[in-house]
């Protein structure tokens, strides 16, 4: 808490990505014990390039609201798991940026791995995270001594919500509708896979590990669904808005013929949208009985943010 009793949000990001980074670095040095010195460059280009680190930061957060078992010696462990989350996130922006798919010259503001390092490597580093990041979840679960149906039911949340029905099927959409003007429905639809099921799952893999019940899940999942809306909303304003020197990537949405909430809304839609599911995200907290504290504020940071 800051002097005034509010929460220090910006503290406490920057205190969550120390441990995220730490957990991140493990996670590369054990994946790379079995994958060529090649691969594991690319994959070290990818995972430990920078990055908000939001999704594993919303894990913790819903593991501590829920009450998770904190002893002090279980801390790494938490964020191992919280770390398999931005593994997936890791990859999808490594192959994202590929030039089959956006052909991207700028990730977070150095060049794409696959400019850095070649396709190739870039690939093959991509396809390496994704069991790399189930094992590292399920060995993380077996760490925070969580009992085997809930391990097994957290990383099932991870893999579903990275697959088809997820964020690859999110991508596809993505694809497809590149050069069409998509309406609302259809725009939701598609960021409801394919950066809100990531989102979202982040939220309930921590509520499931700290033994939460289903109605604090489901308002996890509420919650996830809306902060996730909300911050792809705001991806597309920023987009709109901001530089790529700003952002560290390019090229925008709208370079590359996507429909975006600015095209659908205005701006000023865009935002009242983008607050609207933000004000949803709030009453999913209260209504599982975990309301205030990180999980508030970062819905809030979530509209707010600048980059
Ligand atoms: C083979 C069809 C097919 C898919 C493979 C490439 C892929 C899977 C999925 C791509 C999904 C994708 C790019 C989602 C982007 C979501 C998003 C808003 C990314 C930006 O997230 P931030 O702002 O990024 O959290 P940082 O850099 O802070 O980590």
């Amino acid at each position: 808490m800051s002097p005034a009793g509010t929460f220090d949000l910006s503290a406490y990001l920057e205190a969550e990505r120390v441990h995220v980074e730490e957990a991140l670095a493990r996670a590369v040095d054990r994946l790379g014990e079995r994958l060529p010195a090649g691969v594991t460059e690319a994959v070290r280009h990818g995972v430990l390039g920078g990055g908000k680190r939001i999704r594993p930061i919303l894990c913790v957060a819903a593991y501590r609201a829920c009450g998770g078992r904190e002893d002090g010696s279980n801390d790494a462990s938490l964020y191992d798991l919280a770390a398999s989350i931005e593994m997936i996130h890791a990859y999808s922006l490594m192959h994202d940026d590929l030039p089959c798919m956006d052909d991207a010259e700028l990730r977070r503001g150095r060049p794409a791995t696959h400019r850095a390092l070649g396709e190739d490597l870039t690939m093959r580093a991509g396809a390496a995270l994704i069991p790399g990041a189930a094992l590292q979840a399920w060995s993380a679960l077996g760490c925070l001594d969580c009992p085997r149906e809930i391990a097994l039911e957290v990383v099932r949340t991870l893999l579903e919500a990275a697959g088809a029905g997820g964020m690859v099927g999110g991508q596809w959409l993505d694809l497809e509708g590149e050069g069409r003007a998509l309406g609302a429905q259809s725009l939701d639809e598609l960021h409801r896979r394919k950066t809100g099921a990531l989102l979202a799952a982040s939220l309930v893999m921590g509520g499931l590990a700290a033994g939460a019940e289903e109605r604090v899940t489901d308002a996890l999942l509420r919650y996830g669904r809306a902060v996730g809306l909300a911050f792809q909303i705001v991806d597309d304003i920023l987009d709109a808005t901001g530089s790529a020197a700003v952002l560290g990537k390019n090229p925008s949405d709208a370079t590359l013929g996507k429909s975006t909430y600015v095209a659908l809304y205005g701006l000023d839609g865009a935002r009242a949208r983008a607050q609207a599911e933000v004000s949803d995200a709030r009453a999913a907290l209260s209504d599982g009985g975990i309301a205030g504290g990180a999980l508030e504020a970062l819905a809030s940071w979530i509209v707010e943010r600048r980059s």
